[in-house]
């Protein structure tokens, strides 16, 4: 059972700011950016680039709901504020969690490249 299986079925604790039957939305432990929250599936898929055309409605649904969320925390803005959707796969990627999920940072200019 992954960490975020273990949120999603209310084991251990999380700042939760969205749910529905398909994600769970939470406050990333370690922020990287003044708001960085993660959606997360509530079926598991490991990563993005295991994902198939099964998932698509939920990789969909990811999206929408990370735009649905920006716009209820304020973030939409485009000339004051903004947001930016990471989603990491594998050792270089920076993933450490092998449960799929977008991360919604914001809250401060975000360089680009990224690191
Ligand atoms: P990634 O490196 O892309 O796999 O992102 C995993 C993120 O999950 C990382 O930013 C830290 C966060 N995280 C890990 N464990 C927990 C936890 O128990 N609670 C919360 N809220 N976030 C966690």
């Amino acid at each position: 059972m992954t960490i975020f299986e273990k949120i999603i079925a209310r084991e251990i604790p999380a700042d939760i700011v969205h749910e529905d039957e398909v994600c769970l939305a939470f406050r990333d432990v370690q922020p990287q950016a003044p708001a960085h929250i993660l959606i997360v599936p509530k079926n598991v898929i490991p990563r993005i680039g295991e994902a198939t055309i099964d998932d698509q409605s939920i990789l969909g649904h990811l999206l929408l709901t990370a735009g649905k969320i920006a716009g209820d925390l304020g973030l939409k803005d485009t000339e004051k504020e903004g947001f930016r959707l990471v989603i990491n796969h594998g050792k270089n990627g920076g993933e450490s969690v092998p449960h799929l999920h977008v991360h919604l940072l914001a809250g401060r200019p975000l360089t680009w490249p990224p690191g």
